[in-house]
């Protein structure tokens, strides 16, 4: 169901439940700060939201000891954990278990998925080269499966096609790969048996493999970003694997803003960010706000820094990594998102009428006659849409966004933020920036108008 059946089916079959909903939805948001309520003539400091950003799960703070002496740092992914190594005679042993479990996108949405170790994306993988890594795949879904170690240069029989290279690993048993680490890079594993159906419920993970000694400048943090999208139709439980164009939510680490895990980083520092994408369908432009990005490398290797082009969006093919580093000097909290704009939208937000400069004024009073919430949408824009005392379907999440330090964030879905701070390594990754006085744009006052020459009454058509 879209959100315009939601409409319809749900303001004229059950116009009772729907206005039950809104009254709930009324009480739950009444006391928002920053909502479509709130006051709207405050000054700017008046109007911050004190409170923090709470809604993603704390992670542990990254972990800055060398994965061998004198080498790189080790990876974080937010939102995600790793895969614990047992060391057997010199190997590194995982285990890989692969079932239906229930994934949290964000409170208030779940879907029955399937992934590793109920995760998904799965545990980052973690080595260095040179590691020897034996990974036990045991099989708990209701169809046979296989994982593909993808960009890894490996023996054959170890590359996991179903059929190809392997027989697909039957539900209830337990297969075995060994994998020799050749190459340092980012790459990613994934199923590769029924992968429609598998991907497109969440069988995908990355793995990161360190060299001994850093290629290039050192960094200071190392992050890890998977991207991936889903059709998950309002008040159903399990994203549909036969969607091929539509999809309405949006993750990195499978998780939708704000439920992302903030990157926190310092001033001065340098950062990586390895971005894999294995969205079933699309590719996706990401952006960072505030800096410039080099790519420094794919999961085919290392870009060579005479090579390396500078950017502020990359666009990360279906099966492709791309990896990007960049120094901050401006603190603040600086987004970062897919620049499709319906990617940063969740289920609500699509396919709906285009409402958009309609007069509404003659007809809701009509159509309120007969259904007492009604209400059109859209009229002056879908901005504060995510804000509106809406009723919304069970399993679903408002079209976008979450509270932010000023006013109700528009962006949700595939979006983060990179938080620089002075003291990184002490912030509260939780809290918003506080700007220096006099440096956020608020309202220009009378004086500051007139001293400039600005009349905002004035026909300002003219291009003179
Ligand atoms: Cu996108």
């Amino acid at each position: 169901m879209n959100r315009r059946d939601f409409l319809v089916t749900g303001a004229l079959a059950g116009a009772a439940l729907v206005a039950e909903r809104a009254q709930a939805q009324h009480a739950g948001h009444g006391a928002q700060p920053g909502d479509a309520a709130a006051p709207r003539e405050r000054a700017p400091d008046a109007t911050r939201i004190e409170q923090s950003d709470r809604s993603w799960v704390p992670a542990q703070r990254p972990d800055r000891t060398p994965v061998v002496p004198g080498g790189p740092i080790p990876a974080h992914m937010p939102n995600v954990g790793k895969l614990p190594w047992r060391i057997v005679g010199g190997v590194k042993v995982g285990h890989l278990v692969v079932e239906p479990f229930d994934h949290e996108f964000a409170p208030g949405l779940r879907a029955r998925c399937w992934g590793y170790n109920r995760s998904t994306p799965g545990p980052l993988i973690e080595g260095v080269v040179g590691d020897r890594v034996r990974v036990f795949v045991t099989n708990r879904l209701p169809e046979p499966t296989t994982i593909h170690w993808h960009g890894l240069v490996l023996p054959n029989g170890m590359d996991g096609v179903s059929g190809l290279n392997q027989r697909p690993i039957p539900p209830g048993e337990t297969y075995k790969y060994e994998l020799p680490l050749r190459d340092a890079g980012t790459f990613m594993y994934h199923s590769h048996h029924d992968e429609m159906t598998q991907i497109a419920l969440g069988c995908v993970g990355m793995f990161v493999v360190h060299p001994r000694r850093p290629i290039g400048p050192r960094v200071d943090n190392d992050f890890v970003l998977m991207t991936h999208e889903w059709r998950i139709d309002p008040g159903t439980g399990r994203p549909d694997p036969n969607e091929m164009l539509d999809f309405n939510v949006f993750t990195f680490n499978g998780k939708a803003f704000p439920s992302t895990e903030p990157m926190l980083v310092g001033v001065g520092e340098r950062t990586r960010i390895r971005i894999g994408n294995l969205s079933p369908m699309t590719s996706h432009p990401i952006h960072l706000h505030g800096h410039h990005f080099r790519i420094t490398g794919t999961d085919g290797g290392f870009i060579p820094e005479g090579a390396q082009w500078p950017e502020t969006t990359t666009i990360v093919p279906v099966g492709a990594v791309r990896v990007i580093e960049f120094v901050s000097t401006e603190p603040g909290d600086w987004a970062i998102h897919c620049h499709m704009t319906h990617h940063v939208m969740m289920q609500m937000g699509h396919d709906i009428s285009n409402m958009v400069g309609v007069d509404a004024g003659e007809v809701d009073p009509r159509v309120r006659r007969v259904i007492p919430e009604y209400m059109s949408m859209g009229t002056t824009g879908m901005g504060e849409m995510g804000t509106m005392d809406m009723p919304l379907p069970p399993n679903s999440i408002p079209m976008r966004g979450g509270p932010g330090p000023f006013s109700y964030i528009d962006m949700g879905g595939m979006m983060t933020i990179v938080k620089v701070r002075e003291n990184a390594r002490t912030a509260d990754p939780a809290a918003w920036y506080q700007h220096p006085r006099g440096a956020v744009s608020e309202r220009a006052t009378a004086a500051e108008l007139r001293d400039n020459g600005i009349d905002p009454d004035r026909d300002t058509r003219r291009t003179d």
